[in-house]
Parts: C-alpha cells; sequence; structure tokens
C-alpha cells in the first residue's frame, strides 16, 4: 500500500502543493515559524481520530481518548492515543524499508527487507495493552513536566508481526547479551538528524518473549502511520514507551541499552519512595519494567443521570503489566465497602480483560463509582494518588465515574 506524505499540502484552492524551494524568502522565515500552506489545522483528518479524542500537544503531536471512548474489547485505531517524543516520519518508502540487527552482542550484524521478515519468519497475533508511562500524570502534585495525562493514554489493539525472539534467533546472539534498543525513524524535534528523539529497550528476558513482536499489522491492517508503520516493537504490560515505532534498527546490547531516554530521570521513577517534591538524583532512579495494575470504567460515560430503581451496568477494562487481575470490585460509597464485577480471562497474555457490574442504588442524589482491580500477585490499585515521583509516571489510582440517581 502506498502512503501519501505526512505532510498534507493544505487546498489553497488555486494553487497545488507547495514545496520550501517554492517560498521565495525563505531563508527569512523566522525560526519556528509554519507558512500557512504547511499548517495542518486537522490532527483528527489527518490521524484518522475521532474527534472527542482530546489533543494535548502539536509539537510533537500528542493525543489522548476520554475512558468511555475506550470501551470496545480491541481498541480500533480512532481511539488509540498518540505519543510522539519527535516528528512523525515525513515520508515512508515501505517497499525499501529495512531492519537492522546489530549491537555488541550479535554474532553477526543482519539486515532484512520488510518482505524477508514476513516470509522468513512465522506470524503471531496478539492483543497487547500499551499504556504510556505518564498516563495520569495530570492528577500528581506537585505537577511534573510532560504531556498532561488523565486516564486516555492506554490501548488495546490487536497486533500482528514476527517474534523478536525467531528474529534474534536467526542472527544468532551472544551469551553476553542482555538488553535491546530500538531505533526509529522519527526526527528529533530539532530535526538535527544527528539528535534521536527516543531509543529505549528491554532486557533480553522481555526480548525472548513470545508476546514481544516485532509487528506490521494493527487490527488487520498496515500499522497507521502515526503509530509506527511500516514496523513497531510491541512489548506489551510495559511502558509504552519500550514499544518503538518507525523501527529500522534494533541492538542487542552487553549492557543497559544507552539510548534517548533511558538514562536521568526519564522512564523511571525513586528507586525508594520519596516526598512530593523531593528532589531525587539520577543515581537513586529506577527503570519502570512492568506496568501497575489498573482499570478504566469504560461504560458509561462519566455524569450518567439514572432513574431511581434502574438496573445500573457499568463495564470496562483492567490489566496488570506482565501479570492478569484476578479480581474486579466497585464501591459507591468512596471505598468504605466493595462489591464483586465479574471479569474475563485475557484473550491473550498482557491483553487487558473486561469487567461488567450491576450497580444498586438505595436512595436519589449524587454518587461516585469506583473500580479496582488486585493483581495475580494481590496487589490492588491505590484509591487515591500512588507515590509522588519527579516525572509523574505510574498513576494507577482507582478510576471513578460520576452518577446521578433520580
Ligand atoms: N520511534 C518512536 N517510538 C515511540 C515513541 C516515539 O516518540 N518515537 N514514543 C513512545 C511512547 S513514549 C509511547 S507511550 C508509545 C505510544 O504509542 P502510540 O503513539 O502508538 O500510541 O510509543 C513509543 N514509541
Ligand atoms: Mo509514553
Amino acid at each position: 500500500m502506498k502512503r501519501r506524505n505526512f505532510v498534507k499540502k493544505a487546498s489553497f484552492g488555486g494553487f497545488s502543493a507547495i514545496v520550501l524551494s517554492d517560498i521565495v524568502f525563505k531563508d527569512l522565515l523566522p525560526k519556528d515559524y509554519v507558512p500557512l500552506t504547511f499548517q495542518n489545522p486537522d490532527p483528527f483528518k489527518m490521524f484518522h481520530k475521532d474527534p472527542e479524542m482530546v489533543l494535548l500537544n502539536d509539537k510533537p503531536w500528542n493525543m489522548e481518548a476520554r475512558a468511555h471512548l475506550l470501551n470496545d474489547a480491541i481498541t480500533p485505531n480512532k481511539y488509540m492515543f498518540i505519543r510522539n517524543n519527535g516528528i512523525v516520519p515525513e515520508s515512508i518508502d515501505a517497499s525499501n524499508w529495512t531492519l537492522t540487527i546489530d549491537g555488541e552482542s550479535v554474532k553477526q550484524e543482519k539486515t532484512y527487507t520488510l518482505s524477508e521478515l514476513k516470509s522468513k519468519f512465522k506470524s503471531h497475533t496478539y492483543q497487547l495493552t500499551l499504556e504510556c508511562g505518564g498516563n495520569g500524570r495530570s492528577e500528581f502534585d506537585p505537577p511534573a513536566k510532560g504531556n498532561e495525562w488523565t486516564v486516555g493514554a492506554v490501548s488495546c489493539a490487536k497486533w500482528a508481526g514476527v517474534r523478536l525472539r525467531d528474529v534474534l534467533e536467526d542472527v544468532g546472539i551472544k551469551s553476553n547479551a542482555v538488553y535491546i534498543g530500538y531505533h526509529g525513524a522519527d526526527l528529533h524535534l530539532s530535526r538535527n538528524p544527528n539528535l534521536q528523539p527516543i531509543s529505549r529497550g528491554v532486557p533480553i528476558t522481555k526480548a525472548l518473549q513470545d508476546e514481544t513482536l516485532i509487528a506490521y499489522a494493527m487490527n488487520g491492517e498496515d500499522i497507521p502511520l502515526v503509530h509506527g508503520y511500516p514496523l513497531r516493537l510491541v512489548a506489551g504490560g510495559w511502558p509504552a514507551s519500550v514499544s518503538g515505532k518507525w523501527i529500522n534498527r534494533i541492538s542487542v546490547r552487553n549492557k543497559i541499552h544507552d539510548g534517548e531516554k533511558m538514562g536521568g530521570s526519564s522512564y523511571r521513577v525513586p528507586c525508594e519512595t520519596v516526598a512530593p517534591g523531593e528532589k531525587v538524583e539520577d543515581e537513586n532512579m529506577c527503570i519502570i519494567e512492568s506496568m501497575p495494575v489498573k482499570s478504566l470504567i469504560t461504560s458509561p460515560k462519566s455524569g450518567a443521570v439514572i432513574e431511581i430503581g434502574t438496573n445500573f451496568r457499568i463495564a470496562g477494562h483492567a490489566w496488570a503489566g506482565e501479570f492478569e487481575v484476578q479480581k474486579m470490585e466497585f464501591s459507591i460509597d468512596f471505598g468504605s465497602s466493595w462489591q464483586p464485577c465479574s471479569l474475563k480471562r485475557p484473550v491473550n497474555r498482557l491483553a487487558w480483560q473486561r469487567f461488567e457490574a450491576t450497580v444498586n442504588f438505595p436512595k436519589k442524589g449524587y454518587y461516585e463509582v469506583w473500580a479496582r482491580a488486585t493483581d495475580s500477585e494481590g496487589k490492588k490499585q491505590p484509591m487515591v494518588l500512588p507515590g509522588w515521583n519527579p516525572k509523574g509516571y505510574l498513576n494507577n489510582a482507582c478510576h471513578r465515574i460520576a452518577v446521578k440517581v433520580v
């Protein structure tokens, strides 16, 4: 399938696509000034997103869902959050796309074309939960810098591709391999080609799991451009920042990968809990691995008004990083008492799980319905904010919706 260039040229009736070299005074353009003809006013159309999605940033593009948009068992593209650290690749030629496996710990470097990857290795399909490490950041106080995600930076689409393990076995890796790191084709915001916006990775044990894919399809189609077309790494259950988009290189490392956003406070939390606002030295920050247990009430939408005596059904999804969700409960009295929800098993490991319950309200008035998941290790979601951390990661506090019974 041929993709058109990402930068959609605005259609100014009379003229066809303008390119940079057409601009007579281009050398006089103020820094960071985007000529009208290159401005794209509608990221919802550009990325095929539902207009109810929430745009958080345009440089880079970041967009989140609202809880009620995430009600589908399998997240469709139109409701999938977008998290970019840099500039989406502006033109992609899938027919010439290659993936190189290199690094200290490969026996020899090897490069595959897209069609070689597809024909040489068996294809696998899994539904995988991808949640941004910063999902829920907006609630932390003191606030952390970064996108003000509320609850919608999570998705669970169906990804198809080849196992990273099969590819690494074909390449041959040395026994000193400890980590893999991805490299993508997106541009740094400065447009400096020597800088990468992000290059993260996972320990080799996670890389070798059945469900860790080099994916080339999402929900039965080519991966949408903004989500990593034509090739992305998908490692469910971990902060989605490890699932590299537009990947053209994977390095097998003999040490913890030291790419962009692996160090400092990026995707790291204090190894020991700290007081809100406390300064934490880099050496006391630990890399986030499995995401914590969490759930979301996706139906109905917060703000529901119902008549007393009607059956009130709630439903949603729960997930628990590397683990399974074992129990799901709800509360209508601010967590004083909890009642059970029905909970499905995941369709496969690392996929979110559906829960449902019927809620009875004792009398008319305002309520909040809270939902709480417990994982297979017995860990529960906190009712209020979990431990503060400098970058505002891992907020897995109970989700709640407002209901008025009339
Ligand atoms: N190449 C590349 N891969 C990337 C990113 C990026 O900016 N560039 N962002 C990461 C982060 S922080 C997240 S949360 C997920 C978001 O994936 P999505 O936009 O497909 O939802 O992609 C990850 N992979
Ligand atoms: Mo992220």
